[in-house]
């Protein structure tokens, strides 16, 4: 991959300030992924102005014709997809079929999202009043700023991109600094796709700076952030007393409750998925295993046994289940919470260290960490660690379980493994969360239905496609009355 650029206005530039920084396979730190340049103020002023200018024209392009341009940049996506799931794999450290899965995510959304543009639908209802039509349009709300993390750096911006473009806005992307190679080649293929000049701009970081400066900017009309608490709730403080419509999707600590009647072998197989897929970063990661007293002793030997057999390595060597996590600092402080976890007096079951053997020296390697008697007190179970860490907490049956999964701040997902319907369908009214899964694991949300957490996972704006989803945050309604009557008709006044 050569350097990553901004691009602004239709062209690939260097930033103003001509620095760089580097982008770095998080499975060996002597191999640089990409240099990338470091953007300054004023880069992100000329994207937004660039956003700004090109609005005027593109929130006129027939819907259906600006879903064409996603059909496009799917079909790119498409040839590109091996190519681009290595990079994901060397720039973040998934394993190459989650990378492959996480274009496919993003290719899935851009058809999706291109057929949107024949569906953005309003509604029209009778008027109590003769000769009036009253209906409802959806229209873009302007300038979209995007801001993504690392976890899922191809489908994440997609999700975000595809949407706002859909509905007529014009964007300007600030992808994690962990990831700027896959947004950027994200961004070539909609330039490839035919975007005009302006439609969908770049800008890089590193560090938070840059994006609350793009978030905040006179010129953004709205912003959609996925990432951290702490980033987030900074921009909600900042954006909500300026009442600009700002999305987040920020933690999880979900849960899966495995009742005594589960098929514990499936369950088996949720848990480790959940948990250590994607070496547990993901919003969605199952961090909490909540497991009836009957079956606890049996089902937890299942899941060390299961850890221990994970094998850890490069995201791109064959057999691989578990890869990296995505730079020195995530694996401090994931290593800081296993410490957290031993010295509030859970039980290290395995794992705990980050591996030092051969190869893996070379990178952020942690082992997958089961900790066992946890309570929903500590810190463990209570924090979104957001590694390959978890944590197995026992209960009397299925009201103390929904009491413990439901009693934290964080609701994105939540799962469920009983055989029991009845047990089952009381979990999907009582769960507390954005997404609940009956006899799967937590993560994998499809794109044709909302993505949100509730509580402090998110704004409450959900993502992805759906009644609910994020159509409806890139878009505002416009309601019309059309008086063809030639008289002054009231409403509002006895009849
Ligand atoms: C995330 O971790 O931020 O549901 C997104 C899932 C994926 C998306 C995860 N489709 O696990």
């Amino acid at each position: 991959m050569g350097d990553v650029l901004n691009y602004i206005g239709g062209k690939w530039l260097p930033a103003e300030g001509g620095e760089w920084f580097e982008s770095v396979n998080p499975a060996d730190d002597r191999q640089t992924v990409a240099r990338v340049t470091r953007s300054g103020r004023g880069d992100v002023d000329r994207a937004v102005e660039a956003a700004r200018g090109a609005w005027r024209s593109w929130r006129l392009v027939p819907a259906p014709r600006r879903g064409e341009l996603l059909f496009r940049t799917g079909e790119i996506l498409i040839r590109r997809k091996r190519e681009l799931g290595e990079l994901v794999t060397r720039e973040m450290g998934k394993v190459l079929a989650e990378g492959l899965g996480d274009v496919q995510e993003a290719i899935d959304m851009a058809f999706y999202m291109g057929g949107e543009g024949r569906r953005l639908a309003g509604e029209t209802v009778p008027s109590e009043l003769p000769d009036k039509e009253c209906r409802s349009v959806r229209e873009p709300v302007g300038v979209a700023a995007l801001i993504t993390p690392w976890n899922f750096p191809v489908a994440i911006p997609g999700w975000k991109l595809f949407a706002a473009l859909v509905c007529g806005n014009t964007v300007i992307l600030k992808p994690s600094s962990d990831t700027p190679a896959c947004a950027a080649a994200l961004v070539e293929a909609l330039v490839e796709a035919g975007a005009p000049a302006g439609v969908v701009n770049l800008v890089n970081g590193p560090g938070g700076e840059i994006g609350e400066y793009l978030a905040t900017h006179p010129g953004v009309d709205v912003v959609s952030f996925t990432g951290s608490v702490t980033a987030g709730e900074r921009l909600e403080g900042i954006l909500g007393a300026r009442h600009r419509p700002l999305a987040t999707e920020m933690g999880g600590k979900n849960a899966i409750i495995v009742m005594d009647d589960a098929d514990l072998a499936l369950a088996l197989e949720g848990v480790l998925w959940g948990g250590f897929g994607t070496s547990g970063q993901r919003c969605t990661a199952a961090s909490r295993i909540v497991v009836h007293e009957k079956v606890y002793d049996r089902f937890l030997g299942m899941i060390v046994e299961g850890a221990r057999r994970l094998r850890l390595g490069d995201g791109l060597a064959a057999g691989t289940d578990v890869g990296p996590v995505v730079n020195g600092q995530q694996c401090g402080r994931v290593l800081e919470y296993i410490g957290i976890g031993v010295a509030e007096g859970a039980r290290l079951a395995v794992g705990g260290r980050r591996s030092t053997s051969g190869e893996l020296a070379r990178g952020c390697f942690i082992e997958p960490t089961v900790f066992a008697d946890v309570t929903p007190a500590m810190r463990i179970a209570r924090e979104e660690i957001f590694g390959p860490v978890v944590s197995v907490i026992p209960c009397t049956g299925f009201e103390e379980a929904a009491a413990i999964v439901n009693d934290l701040p964080y609701a994105l997902s939540s799962a469920i493994y009983s055989r029991d319907v009845n047990t089952t369908a009381r979990a999907e009214r009582e769960l507390q969360s954005g997404i609940v899964y009956i006899n799967a694991s937590t993560i994998g949300a499809e794109i044709q239905l909302p993505f949100g957490g509730w509580k402090h996972s998110g704004s409450g704006h959900p993502e992805a496609g759906g009644r609910g989803g994020a159509l409806e945050f890139f878009s505002r309604v416009k309601v019309i009355y059309r008086d063809f009557s030639g008289r002054l008709q009231r409403a509002q006044i006895d009849r």
